[in-house]
């Protein structure tokens, strides 16, 4: 099966890593464009990242891993598979920050300089606004300054980009994260290592949300404890060497975690360890 991956830029990284958490090895081949694994039936290629939506919608990578941004923008028949939870952006409008801007009409009859045309006309003809798109590949955020446009349309991140070129950002009109897109007429014997590597895929993301927490507790205290602690089926429950003392296990969601913590303590947790959990399959 092949994998297109973005060869260099923001996405490079992460898309490996996630390969990597996979437990799935690459060979060091000679090749730039290409990569094998000796323990997975998988191949890397490595693409620019605008190329990777029509090598999937085409068949001759089976699946990649791309920005929503450009895979909608390029609007081809592939399959969305799975959001990855990194390269978290959004696509804004942005005015010159001493425009009076009060809404989206302000945009009606104006010039916007935009990298994104596809996702920005679907954005104005939903919101009825007449404006005229004016399409340019790069270093969208100077338009402005130089009397090309009004406004534009463009990734944000920080946002330090818009500030440092005199710009406000005033609309989301999209949000975007890594996406895995899939040739649509996938084979059965694919689609079959697809799965397993989704099912990998998703036990690594698991593990990233959940924390797993130990505590002590007395005895008397375990039943109240147990209700605080969500866990995956029931919490595991163990003697300490102290009579009267229990050990109590638990996994339990990152962002439950500092809520959850005051009502342990109050109810009789102590000695409390948050540690990683490298994989967890549900
Ligand atoms: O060479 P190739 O074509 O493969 O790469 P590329 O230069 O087209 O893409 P790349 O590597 O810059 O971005 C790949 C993907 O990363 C994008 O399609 C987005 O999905 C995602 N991403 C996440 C971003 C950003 N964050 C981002 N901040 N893409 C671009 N930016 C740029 C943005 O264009 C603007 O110039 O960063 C600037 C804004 O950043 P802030 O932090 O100043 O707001
Ligand atoms: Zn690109």
């Amino acid at each position: 099966m092949r994998l297109a991956i973005q060869s260099k830029g923001r996405l490079s990284e992460d898309s490996i890593q996630i390969i990597k958490e996979c437990g799935i090895k690459m060979n060091n081949g000679v090749s730039k464009l290409t990569s094998s694994s000796y323990n997975f039936p998988i191949e890397l290629l490595f693409l620019r990242d605008d190329d990777i939506p029509d090598y999937v919608a085409d068949g001759v990578a089976d699946i990649g891993i791309v920005g929503e941004n450009v895979a909608v923008e390029k609007g081809k028949n592939i399959d969305y598979i799975k959001k990855l939870g990194f390269s978290k952006c959004r696509l804004s409008l942005a005015v010159p920050k001493s425009v009076e801007y009060k809404s989206s009409k302000y945009f009606d009859g104006k010039k916007i300089a935009t990298s994104y045309p596809k996702i920005l006309s679907d954005y104005l003809n939903s919101e009825s606004i007449n404006a005229e798109i004016h399409e340019i590949s790069g270093s969208v955020e100077i338009a402005p300054g130089i009397g090309l446009a009004d406004g534009i349309c463009d990734i944000v991140s920080s946002g330090s980009t818009l500030i440092s070129n005199g710009l406000k950002e005033v609309e989301v009109i999209f949000k975007s994260e890594a996406v895995m897109i899939g040739y649509q007429d996938i084979s059965s014997a694919k689609k079959a290592i697809l799965d397993q590597l989704i099912f990998r895929i998703e036990s690594v993301q698991n593990g990233k949300i959940n924390k797993y927490i130990l505590l002590n507790a007395p005895n008397e205290a375990i039943d109240e404890i147990i209700k605080i602690l969500p866990g995956m089926k029931s919490p595991t429950v163990l003697p300490l060497a102290q009579e009267g003392w229990s050990s109590i296990h638990s996994a339990i969601k990152e962002d439950e975690f500092w809520e959850r913590i005051e009502k342990l303590k109050k109810a009789g947790a102590q000695g409390i360890l948050v540690v990683p959990i490298e994989k967890m399959i549900l």
